[in-house]
């Protein structure tokens, strides 16, 4: 069976970092590379075995390094290439794996190639973007329109994130190989793989027709045209050459579009980042607006994609990320039940089936931030949004709270090492505030907690790395119209099963386990410490989750 056939890749742990907001060494309020090296020990003790850097190369940070000036330089911000290779190295040193970012959908609009195709129609480089006399319909992710003239320009360019984006022209045969030989220049110095940002948005539909009314752009452009040959030749060309992780980040997938990009024989990416999991707390008003989860449908959607793709092609699963909120905010309970409700989510993120992503702060259970005036926000889709918003006339009263919530900053505040006064983060003023809960929510304390939200992670990702049911097993979904609680096996022919029980309510819950064998059930792990009482299993308070080996 393919999915059972064994990769380091399907047995790491990775964990994502957000340069900006983990750790400032030289007083400037900002992350840095050299803040990444001091906390290595840390994250080795957290016992993940590859960390996902988000974008540290050269960048005017427009998108908060999404938008690359310079792909094979790291910007003085986050420090120098010689504290990279020395980040490589230290890792290396502790088994762990760097993944870098590869952002090639658009570049910053100070990339050289788009400072000389701005230019003129002459310049080599014009052909490297998108050009039109009019622009279509299509709208930015980050508002309103995504296409630009500027004063000086005889022509509009696409771009579908910020106007500082602008999109690459893939159809043109040297941007790729521009791109393959970016991705060799990281592989060669020994980097652990690459988590592709929008890479399913790369190839636009021929002759950009208007997105049809109610349809989302990123649906419309989403596996367009020639986006699986570009796959192939970067796998043919690169990545076949390493023996690297890949992961592809595709807004709009499905598990049938899916299988056409991981599965293993279409030799293109090993798995990718879906989001049907993330739309399930939008509101009746929409994204930036928010609601309870409806249990029935998490569960519907997750085992969908798992039978979708088990034996076919690997998952990889996260509960939160850079660009969505805090998972015990949004799916939790961040207040009477935070401690409960974050280890409840983090049992659900590491016993699904496929590599797990551990979001920095995660493992302290860290919550959304207390805002109290868009003058704090950084992040170009929530300043755009605001600004969009109001300029409509709505009211800001009407739609702060929704923002609030979910807005990309939330996860982006700096990590909580201690409860001094800038948590441990910096001694300056950092570059977002720091959530006054971190005089309580921060690593110094919660590891010295055993009963903490951290060391709950630790000991997870522990029994994670050595059961190759909780990686490779099979999962079966149980009581599965049951509104609060989430329960399923995992099994693996010849090794012992697990029993997972998770009430995604904050109320006492039952579920009906007719069927299971419970003779021999331990209790490995649960987040309330009498739990062990094996009578009561169907029963479970606010929160609750429980791990058994059956
Ligand atoms: O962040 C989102 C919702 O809040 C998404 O729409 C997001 O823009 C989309 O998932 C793409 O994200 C990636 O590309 C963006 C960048 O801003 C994100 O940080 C990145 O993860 C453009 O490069
Ligand atoms: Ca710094």
């Amino acid at each position: 069976m393919k999915n059972l056939e064994r990769f380091w890749w399907k047995e790491a742990v990775v964990y994502q970092i957000y340069p900006r907001s983990y750790k400032d060494t030289n007083g400037d309020g900002i992350g840095d590379i050299k803040g990444i090296i001091e906390k290595l020990d840390y994250i080795q003790s957290l016992g993940v075995t590859a960390i996902w850097l988000n974008p540290i190369y050269k960048s005017p940070m427009d998108d908060m390094g999404y938008d690359i000036a310079d792909y094979k330089a790291i910007d003085p911000l986050f420090g120098t290439m010689d504290d990279f290779d020395e980040l490589l190295a230290q890792a290396e040193k502790r088994g762990i794996k760097i993944i870098m970012d590869l952002v090639v959908n658009h570049t910053s609009d100070e990339h050289e190639w788009f400072q000389s195709a701005r230019k003129s129609k002459d310049s080599p480089y014009r052909d490297y973007y998108i050009w039109r006399n009019q622009p279509n319909n299509w709208k930015s992710f980050f508002y309103p329109t995504a296409w630009t003239k500027r004063d000086d320009m005889d022509q509009y360019y696409l771009h579908l994130f910020s106007q500082r984006q602008p999109d690459l022209n893939w159809d043109n045969p040297k941007v790729e190989q521009e791109v393959h030989d970016i991705m060799r220049f990281w592989l060669d110095k020994g980097i652990g793989g690459w988590r592709m940002d929008v890479i399913n948005l790369i190839s636009k539909p021929v002759g950009l027709p208007d997105v049809p009314e109610g349809k989302h752009i990123g649906a419309w452009v989403g596996y367009a045209n020639r986006f699986h040959e570009f796959m192939q030749n970067m796998n043919r060309e690169v990545l076949s050459k390493y023996d690297i992780m890949t992961v592809g980040e595709t807004p709009a997938a499905t598990p049938e579009i899916a299988l056409l990009t991981v599965a293993p024989e279409r030799k293109e990416l090993q798995t990718l980042f879906q989001f049907d999991g993330m739309d399930l707390d939008h509101g009746d008003g929409g994204y930036w607006t928010g609601k309870k989860i409806d249990v029935n449908e998490w569960r519907n959607r997750y085992s969908r994609w798992h039978k979708g793709l088990y034996n076919k092609g690997w998952q990889s699963n996260y509960i939160q990320n850079h660009d969505q909120a805090r998972a015990v905010s949004r799916f939790g309970d961040d207040g009477e039940y935070r401690v409960e409700s974050a280890k409840m989510l983090a049992l659900w993120n590491l016993t699904q089936c496929g590599t797990p992503y551990i979001y920095q702060g995660e493992e302290l259970g860290m919550t959304n931030h207390p805002w109290q005036s868009p003058d704090e926000w950084q992040d170009v889709e929530m300043i755009n949004a605001h600004h969009f918003k109001q300029q409509r006339g709505e009211k800001l009263a009407d739609y702060f709270a929704g923002m609030s919530y979910r807005g990309r900053d939330n996860s982006r505040t700096p990590m909580q090492w201690d409860a001094s006064e800038n948590a441990g983060f910096s001694k300056a003023k950092p570059w977002l505030p720091v959530n006054p809960n971190h005089v309580e929510v921060n690593v110094e304390s919660e590891d010295k907690d055993p009963n903490s939200v951290l060391n709950f992670y630790r000991k997870l990702v522990a029994l994670r790395k050595e059961s190759l049911t909780l990686i490779y097993g099979d999962q079966t979904m149980l009581d599965d119209s049951n509104d609060k609680v989430i329960a399923y096996t995992r099994t693996l022919e010849g090794k012992p099963s697990f029993l997972i029980l998770l009430n995604f309510r904050g109320e006492a819950a039952s579920v009906n386990l007719d069927g299971v064998n419970l003779d021999n059930a331990e209790l490995l792990f649960s987040n309330y410490e009498d739990a062990s009482i094996i009578n009561r299993i169907t029963d479970l308070q606010p929160w609750e989750c429980q791990l058994y080996r059956l």
